[in-house]
């Protein structure tokens, strides 16, 4: 039934603001949702997404040969993506909008040493732009010689009940072998479909296709449906690794579904299985947090949201956007710019060109933000 998850006070607020979806395209961040669908949780967060399974992480740098690396790239991807695109359903009963970070926010944390990681995983998010909302990340696990790059913005649109969501921005991820030679995976992002909005229950489905193209040639293309296509089932996905030009050798064909188990046709063994417990980031304790660090700045908010004090999360939020405001009129009159922190931006990538032009990337050329070597020793 229509609004069947909604609070029968704010029933009305979710009509308006499903019909103010209507034909909109842009910045949805920015738009004001009835107090239900708040996520106590900033955007600066979800690049942590990237590595709750950090021992998926490590192991790209274990594979014995490009084939071998080119798969483990694969594994971990696909394994990031129940956390990514499920975890809100998971602990919050449906996807929530995410707490619009603000420029030059920060999200530092680690995930500690293990005998399989060879050392600490680390974890840097700066807020680089506000308008429109862009999150830049850096993963690292030196022991390993396993960084991981990116950034991430989005494009949003409406069409047949559903919100399409467009991810603009890519992601790197560089290996130092111990040869000294260094190969590069260019991630491209899957295309999101947010369904379940008239019930008031959204949550997510990924569509279309994206690709992983290494420096070595090989090359994943993942295709990702909804019910009722490969396997009549949600989150399902489909997987061709193909070998470059001078490898004679068939492509390894993986199916199953992202949020569980997937499976090699070349062999028939399990290829991913995300049905164990993952691990999340350690953050500082917000006390130690610097002024500028995403629970600090959000604490107000977060905790009116999770106590279902919207009047006092409103009034911390709308203090937060108004010395927001200040700020940038300050900005203008002493005809200063904000300075980024950890990164520094680049008009065009070049191992996006260099790696995009091999599985001919549509847009040819995307910027990028590189890593400043900066971060906390966390
Ligand atoms: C679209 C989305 C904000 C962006 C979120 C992204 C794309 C961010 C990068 C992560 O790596 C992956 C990711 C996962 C999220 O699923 C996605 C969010 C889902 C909802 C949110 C909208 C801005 C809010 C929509 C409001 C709805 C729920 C009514």
């Amino acid at each position: 039934q229509a609004g069947e998850a909604v609070p029968a006070a704010q029933k009305s607020s979710w009509t308006s603001f499903l019909k103010s979806l209507a034909g909109f395209t842009g910045d949805l961040s920015a738009m004001t949702a009835p107090p239900f669908i708040l996520s106590p949780t900033s955007l600066t967060e979800f690049p942590a997404y990237w590595c709750e399974r950090p021992e998926l992480f490590a192991m790209i740098a274990d594979g014995k040969n490009e084939q071998q690396r080119a798969l483990a790239v694969l594994r971990w991807f696909i394994s990031t993506l129940k956390g990514q695109y499920t975890s809100r359903n998971e602990s919050m009963g449906s996807e929530k909008k995410p707490l619009n970070p603000v420029l030059g926010e920060l999200f530092y944390g680690f995930w500690p040493e293990t005998k399989e990681r060879g050392g600490k995983t680390t974890l840097v998010v700066e807020q680089v732009s506000h308008h429109p909302p862009i999150t830049a990340y850096r993963i690292a696990n030196d022991a390993k010689g396993i960084v991981l790059t990116g950034h991430n913005a989005q494009k949003t649109s409406f069409s047949a009940g559903s919100i399409i969501v467009k991810q603009v921005g890519h992601a790197v991820l560089t290996i130092s072998l111990p040869s000294g030679n260094q190969e590069e995976y260019l991630i491209t992002l899957p295309r999101l479909r947010i369904d379940g909005l008239w019930y008031g229950s959204p949550y997510i489905e990924l569509v279309e296709t994206s690709y992983i193209q290494s420096s070595t040639g090989w090359l994943s293309t993942i295709e990702y449906k909804g019910k009722g296509y490969f396997s009549g089932t949600s989150h399902s996905f489909k997987a061709t690794v193909t070998p470059p030009a001078h490898v004679s050798q068939s492509p390894h064909v993986i199916q199953g579904t992202w949020h569980t188990t997937s499976t090699d046709r070349q062999n028939g063994a399990t290829f991913h299985d995300v049905t164990t417990p993952k691990e999340e980031v350690i953050v500082a304790p917000i006390a130690e947090q610097a002024e500028w660090e995403s629970r600090r700045l959000w604490h107000g908010v977060a905790k009116g949201i999770r106590e279902g004090d919207f009047e006092s999360a409103s009034k911390e939020k709308t203090r937060i956007e108004n010395e927001q405001r200040q700020r940038r009129r300050d900005e203008t009159a002493a005809g200063t710019k904000w300075e980024l922190k950890h990164f520094e931006h680049i008009d065009n990538c070049p191992t996006y060109e260099r790696l995009g032009k091999l599985f001919s990337a549509n847009p040819p050329t995307e910027d990028a933000y590189v890593y400043l070597n900066n971060g906390p020793s966390v």
